[in-house]
Parts: C-alpha cells; sequence; structure tokens
C-alpha cells in the first residue's frame, strides 16, 4: 500500500546539508518553523553527547512547499545546513558494532564514505520531518512525551553513571519510553500483516541507528497476574483500568495511550577501543573519532519523530483529503 505521508532524506554527517523532501501533505497545514527548531534542539541536548553538539546549532529551512507558513499541497522541502562541513580523513581499521566492515563490502567503499551516511548524524533531518508530522497531529489534540527509563545498568542518577563511563572510555546504552496521547481509535488494521500498526512502528524504531529491541506495552513475562485490559462501563462509555497493551490492540490503536518503549545499544565508536582487524586484516585497535558517551535522550526523541510519522501517515490514510479541511471533515 503506498504511503500518504512519505519522505525521503540525503545528507552525509560531513556534507554540506542535511535534506528531506516530503511529500503527500494535504494543503492549509500551518508549519511553525520554531517548533522544528526546537525539536532539533531537544535531540541536541541531552547530557553525555559529543562536542559536535557544540559545533551544531541545527536550524531548518524550507525551501519549497510553503505559501504565508502553510502547506500548500506540494512536496515540502527541508533543509539543515552542517556547520562541521569538511572531508575528514580515511581510516580502515573497522569498528565492531558499527556499519564500517558490511558497508565496505557491501558498497564497495572506503570505511569513511561508510561512516559518512551510516552516522546518526542524518537522524537530525528525521527529527526535522517527525516535528512536521507531530504539527499536523497536534491539530488533531495528539500529542507526545518520552522519558529515559535506563542508562546502562542505572534506573536513577543518569548522569552519575555517564561520568562514570566517560572516565572509563566506554560509552552507554539505555531504554527509553515514548507516549502518544488522543489518539483516534483505528489506526492500522488486522486485515493484512503489513498493515498492523505496532509491526510499522516496530520498524520505524529498530530502524534508528543502535536500537536493539522495541516493545510496545508492558512485557507481558513481567506482569503481575492478568495480561490483557479488562474493560468496564462508566457514564455509558467503555472505559479500561490498565493499559498494559500500549494502546494497540490486533494491530490498531484502541483508543488507550500508546506506549513504545525500546532499547539502545552502547556507540561502538569509544576511547578505549575495542579488538579488530584493518582492512589488510592486521589485527590492531578499532578507530576511534569524536564520539557521544551516551545518546539515549536524543534518541527518544528521534524515536518519537519515526513514530509520529506512521502515526500521520496512518491517520491521513483514515481522514484523508487533499486539504486540511478535507481532512477535518472526514476527522469530525
Ligand atoms: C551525530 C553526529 C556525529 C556523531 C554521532 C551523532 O558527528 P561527528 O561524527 O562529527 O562527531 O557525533 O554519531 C555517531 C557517534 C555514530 O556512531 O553514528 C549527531 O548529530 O547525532
Amino acid at each position: 500500500m503506498l504511503n500518504k505521508f512519505r519522505f525521503l532524506t540525503a545528507g552525509e554527517s560531513h556534507g554540506k546539508c542535511l535534506t528531506a523532501i516530503i511529500e503527500g501533505l494535504p494543503s492549509g497545514f500551518e508549519i511553525d518553523l520554531d517548533f522544528i527548531n526546537f525539536e532539533l534542539k531537544r535531540r541536541q541536548t541531552g547530557y553525555g553527547r559529543s562536542s559536535r553538539m557544540e559545533i551544531e546549532s541545527d536550524t531548518v529551512e524550507v525551501t519549497a512547499g510553503l505559501s504565508h507558513g502553510k502547506t500548500t499541497g506540494a512536496p515540502l522541502c527541508l533543509v539543515i545546513n552542517n556547520k562541521d562541513f569538511s572531508e575528514k580523513p580515511p581510516f580502515n581499521k573497522y569498528r565492531p558494532g558499527h556499519a564500517d566492515y558490511a558497508g565496505s563490502v557491501k558498497y564497495d567503499i572506503e570505511l569513511r564514505d561508510v561512516l559518512e551516511r551510516a552516522s546518526a548524524r542524518k537522524t537530525a533531518i528525521e527529527v526535522a520531518v517527525g516535528a512536521v508530522a507531530k504539527l499536523i497531529l497536534k491539530e488533531y489534540g495528539i500529542t507526545c512525551t518520552s522519558k529515559i527509563l535506563q542508562i546502562g545498568s542505572a534506573t536513577a542518577d543518569f548522569e552519575k553513571e555517564i561520568d562514570k563511563a566517560k572516565e572509563k572510555g566506554i560509552t552507554l546504552g539505555g531504554k527509553f519510553e515514548v507516549v502518544f496521547k488522543n489518539l483516534p481509535v483505528g489506526l492500522g488494521s488486522y486485515v493484512h500483516w503489513d498493515r498492523a500498526l505496532d509491526g510499522k512502528i516496530a520498524q520505524a524504531v529498530m530502524s534508528i541507528p543502535a536500537i536493539k529491541a522495541v516493545e510496545i506495552g508492558e512485557n507481558p513475562l513481567t506482569v503481575d497476574g492478568i495480561y490483557h485490559d479488562e474493560m468496564f462501563e462508566e457514564n455509558g462509555k467503555m472505559v479500561r483500568r490498565t493499559n498494559n497493551a500500549g494502546g494497540i490492540e490486533g494491530g490498531m490503536t484502541n483508543g488507550e495511550d500508546l506506549v513504545v518503549k525500546a532499547v539502545m545499544k552502547p556507540i561502538p565508536t569509544m576511547v578505549k577501543p575495542l579488538r579488530t582487524v584493518d582492512t589488510n586484516l592486521c589485527e590492531c585497535e578499532a578507530h576511534f573519532e569524536r564520539s557521544d558517551t551516551c545518546a539515549v535522550e536524543a534518541c527518544s526523541v528521534v524515536a518519537e519523530s519515526r513514530i509520529a510519522c506512521v502515526l500521520v501517515d496512518e491517520f491521513l490514510q483514515k481522514f484523508t483529503g487533499d486539504s486540511k479541511k478535507q481532512a477535518d471533515y472526514h476527522y469530525k
């Protein structure tokens, strides 16, 4: 099935800029650039980020698709310029856990060229796209938050844990939770495997660099007692008193909060290098260059954005229209 809200991105970590083209936006939606920039700032902050974040101050430029601040129905083109636009030196020592080895075998290119596109830098433009999706969802009262659940083995005092890792020259992964509120019932479908919303969300979150696990709702193995969310009647409405399902039943939203959790592994570029081989198969220590000690907080913002893109696509398929007026009509 063709997505309604589609986008492509281009750009390298130290290239001139990052670009996205979004297709499928109905006309008449206001695009608040301050909100997009606020989201970009959120992605750049968080304890444990690298010094690259002190160089960049990500802001978006819209080069097409807007008239007087509103969408026109034409593709929306977003650009973020890289301040650290420079040719970086080549390297030949694979970093275990990064895309270096498989990427260079697959495309028959230098490790530097793999790093440049494999870098999580490209998530900046994805967050800009996600901010556009969030702006549309917000028009219908749908909001989103996220929080960190764990950094390394710590469930509190995250900064201390990150400081300790930095001293040791290692990096830390973690676990976070994203929640969307006020979703209508029936986004996604049970009729085909590729229309199930939980499947789409899992793909969107799992493909963020360094994500190793995605969970929707409570882990059924850790819930004490009955897992499923019983239904009751209150003031003529069906209500639930638990949300173990995380807002999805049968691959569709069920009107409860959508709760997605994800686990990020430690970033594989480390001051204390791993053992590896170089491109001549000589054993050595892995390549090191500037990297984050911990980027879990940034990753939660990226996950919010990716999920927002999946939800807005479903939303615009269900409440379809070429203009906001038509979408509003179908929503009502
Ligand atoms: C990142 C920008 C990158 C890295 C990081 C994420 O910038 P640079 O390579 O110039 O330091 O800091 O990416 C990784 C560590 C990685 O392994 O992908 C960003 O903007 O998020």
